[in-house]
C-alpha cells in the first residue's frame, strides 16, 4: 500500500470535512463522535425512523453499529441503509457481538440481506460468525478464534461480497482478491472501550472521501494505529484513562509525515 496515498486520504478527511451518519451503540456514542470531530470529520448521530432515511442520503457514509442493538434501532438501520443504498452512499457495518447470543447473529444476517455493505470490521469471532462458522465470542470482545485471521478474512468476503477488515494484534484488509495486512496500533487499545467502534467510524470518514474503498478502508487502519502509536508512546505508561485523552489529540494531529515514518501495511499475494 502506498504511503502518500494513505497521507494524501487522511488529507481529504480533513479537508472535506465529511458528514458521516452513525447508528451505534449508547457505551461509545460519545467517544465515537469525539473521535470523528478530532480526525476532521462531522459526525451525527441519528435514530428516528422519521428521519434516518433523510439524513444517510444527505451523509459520506452510513456507519451502522450492532453494539447495543433492540428491535427499534434494527428497522433504523434498515430504513437507514436502503436509503443509503438508493443515494449511492457507502454503508460500513460493525457486527459488534454476533456470536454471543443468537439475536445478534439473527440480526446481524437481517441487516446484511436488506442492506448492502459496503464495508464490514469486525474482531475475529464476529467476523467468523457473520461468516457462518462457529468462533468464541465473550460478550462484545474477541474470544479464542483459531485459524489463520487473513484466511478467515478472505473468505468472509468472498461468501459476503464486501470487503473485510479483522482487526487484532495484526489488521487484515481485504476485498477477497486484494489483501492487506497491517501492524500499526497498540495492545492499550483493548483496554479503552470503543477504539473498535471508533474505527469502524473512522472507515466511514475515510470511505466518504476516497471512492476506491479498500485503499479507504486500508488507509483508515493504517492511520488509526499509528495515531495509537504516538498516543501510546507519551501515556501508556499512565493507564488506559491518559491513553485515550491523548489518543483524541493524536487523531488531531497525525500526519502524511507520520505515516511515512511508521505506516507497516503490506499487500499479500492472492490465491
Ligand atoms: P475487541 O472487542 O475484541 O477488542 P474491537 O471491536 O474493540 O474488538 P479491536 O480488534 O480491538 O476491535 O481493534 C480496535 C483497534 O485496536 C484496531 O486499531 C486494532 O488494530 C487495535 N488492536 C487490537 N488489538 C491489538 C493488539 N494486541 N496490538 C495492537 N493493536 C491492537
Ligand atoms: N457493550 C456493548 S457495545 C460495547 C460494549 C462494552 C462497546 C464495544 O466497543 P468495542 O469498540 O467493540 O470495544
Ligand atoms: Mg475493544
Ligand atoms: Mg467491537
Amino acid at each position: 500500500m502506498d504511503k502518500v496515498l494513505i497521507g494524501d486520504i487522511l488529507h481529504k478527511v480533513r479537508k472535506e470535512n465529511p458528514l458521516v451518519h452513525n447508528i451505534t451503540n449508547v457505551v461509545v456514542t460519545n467517544f465515537t463522535a469525539n473521535g470523528l470531530l478530532a480526525l476532521g470529520a462531522s459526525p451525527v448521530m441519528a435514530y428516528a425512523p422519521e428521519e434516518v432515511g433523510d439524513m444517510a442520503k444527505i451523509a459520506g457514509a452510513l456507519v451502522l453499529n450492532m453494539g447495543t442493538l433492540n428491535s427499534a434501532t434494527v428497522e433504523s438501520m434498515i430504513i437507514a441503509g436502503k436509503s443509503a443504498n438508493d443515494h449511492g452512499v457507502p454503508v460500513i457495518f460493525d457486527p459488534v457481538g454476533a456470536g454471543a447470543t443468537p439475536y445478534r447473529t439473527e440480526m446481524a444476517g437481517r441487516i446484511m440481506r436488506e442492506v448492502k455493505i459496503s464495508i464490514i470490521r469486525g474482531n475475529a469471532g464476529e467476523i467468523a460468525n457473520i461468516a457462518g462458522f462457529q468462533a468464541e465470542v465473550k460478550g462484545v470482545d474477541a474470544g479464542n478464534v483459531q485459524g489463520n485471521q487473513i484466511d478467515l478474512a478472505i473468505t468472509a468476503a468472498r461468501k459476503l461480497q464486501t470487503i473485510i477488515v479483522v482487526t487484532g494484534k495484526e489488521d487484515v484488509i481485504t476485498d477477497g482478491i486484494t489483501t492487506f495486512v497491517g501492524r500499526n496500533g497498540h495492545p492499550i487499545l483493548t483496554k479503552v472501550t470503543g477504539t473498535g467502534c471508533l474505527l469502524t467510524s473512522v472507515i466511514g470518514a475515510f470511505a466518504a472521501v476516497e471512492k476506491n474503498l479498500l485503499a479507504a478502508a486500508a488507509s483508515a487502519v493504517t492511520a488509526y494505529g499509528i495515531a495509537a502509536e504516538l498516543a501510546a508512546e507519551r501515556t501508556a505508561s499512565k493507564g488506559p484513562g491518559n491513553f485515550q485523552m491523548e489518543f483524541l489529540d493524536q487523531l488531531a494531529s497525525v500526519s502524511g509525515q507520520h505515516v511515512i515514518e511508521k505506516a507497516f501495511i503490506e499487500q499479500r499475494e492472492g490465491e
